[in-house]
């Protein structure tokens, strides 16, 4: 797998990108129209794409190459600076043997350094304080069995080994490197890949000692640096194919949820819609969300001429099932009625106004009227103080 990214830290920095372009694409499904949710992933997938794009140039145009850092000489021209990184290999008498002969060695300066070995987790959780003191006691053993104070100095640091060895060229400038360690990459311990990557970033001699319990120190050669440049190289591809995936994950669930609530919405107004049209379909008369009617005393004419106590409105659409609200003004000093047996109905319409539910199940044209008595001739005659409930 051959990734965009010249570094983790540049990978993990797109993955963050990442997630901070789904909120925007998220706001949009949230808040948003279908469509809106579609222009808004296609600009963020376009802007992902022209950043990857990016850095792939960069790339290939050879700009993320940094140059070696090789700091000018310091102290008298004849002092020779040795750093010497290790750490589980400090108890080994080879190592010691090896700080004494650079040591003895006249106007040379050696500087142990000991980055603690602290586990990926461990860095997480801040729990630096175990590896620290581990590294101290190896690193003070190591300086007494030297027993050359004088030249030799020891340094324990918390950073990251390749961040240590650049901060100690700010501080010992060293003219040569010395990384010591196992032969293979440990659970614990300094990858052997370190002083591969010391060699590339650092533009003074670099050896890499192994120091395997009990045996002499080796130089691995030109075949066993590449094995362990290919291993780390490929646990790094592990742990960014980890986090691709990881990242696909939260993008695909996050996009599928984005999805689900445009669906819904649309489902819903979808079922509102056919319901509409279905009704449309079968011919169903219109009904009024609600009612406003009053009922007043000698309100009417007759036939014959005299005026009747009435119902403003005595025809009511309603759908079968559904509850329909009717608000009445009984502007008369007595109680009315909506009376119809056969639906079901009976409501007894108080003076002043209210608020009454008229809920009739069964489709059909149903006769009301009026059970108290007022105006007989009213109460039998629709329009009046009878009417009908049309129920669709
Ligand atoms: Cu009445």
């Amino acid at each position: 797998m051959r990734s965009p990214f010249h570094s983790e830290a540049e990978a993990f920095r797109f993955v963050l990108l990442l997630i901070v372009a789904m909120v925007p694409i998220a706001l949009a499904a949230a808040l948003g129209p279908a469509w809106l949710v579609v222009a808004v992933v296609l600009v963020v997938v376009g802007a992902l794409a022209i950043h990857l794009s990016q850095l792939r140039m960069r790339r290939l145009r050879g700009e993320e190459i940094q140059l070696k850092m090789a700091p000018p000489h310091v102290g008298p021209a004849s002092e020779r600076r040795v750093l010497v990184v290790a750490n589980e290999t400090l108890a080994e008498d080879s190592l010691v043997g090896e700080v004494r002969r650079l040591a003895s060695a006249p106007g040379t300066r050696v500087l142990l350094l000991a980055p603690a070995l602290i586990s990926a987790s461990a860095r997480l959780t801040g729990a630096v304080d175990e590896p620290v003191s581990q590294a101290r006691a190896r690193l003070s053993q190591a300086l007494e069995r030297v027993a050359n104070e004088r030249v030799v100095a020891g340094k324990v640091t918390d950073t990251e080994p390749l961040a240590a060895v650049e901060d100690a060229f700010a501080t010992f400038t060293p003219d040569e490197i010395v990384v010591a360690t196992r032969w293979e990459r440990g659970a614990g311990g300094l990858e052997p890949e370190l002083a591969g990557q010391v060699r590339e970033r650092f533009a003074v001699p670099v050896r890499h000692l192994v120091l395997d319990p009990g045996s002499a120190a080796q130089e691995p050669g030109a075949d066993t640096e590449a094995r362990y440049r290919n291993e780390s190289g490929s646990a790094a591809a592990n742990r960014f194919g980890l986090k691709a995936l990881a990242t696909a994950a939260i993008l695909a669930a996050v996009l599928m949820s984005a999805i689900a609530v445009v669906k819904s919405s649309e489902k819903t107004e979808a079922r509102v819609a056919s319901q509409a049209a279905a009704e449309l379909i079968a011919g169903l008369p219109p009904v009024a969300p609600a009612v406003n009617l009053s009922v007043y005393a000698e309100y009417k004419k007759g036939p014959e001429g005299e005026k009747h106590d009435a119902f403003t409105v005595t025809e009511f659409a309603v759908r079968a099932g559904q509850t329909q609200q009717l608000t009445i003004d009984n502007t008369d000093t007595v109680p009315h009625s909506i009376t119809s047996p056969e639906a079901g109905v009976n409501i007894i319409v108080m003076p002043g106004t209210h608020t009454y539910q008229l809920l009739v199940k069964k489709a059909g044209r149903y006769l009301w009227f009026c059970t108290f008595v007022c105006d007989e001739w009213a109460m039998e005659h629709p329009g009046y103080m009878s009417g009908y409930i049309n129920a669709s």
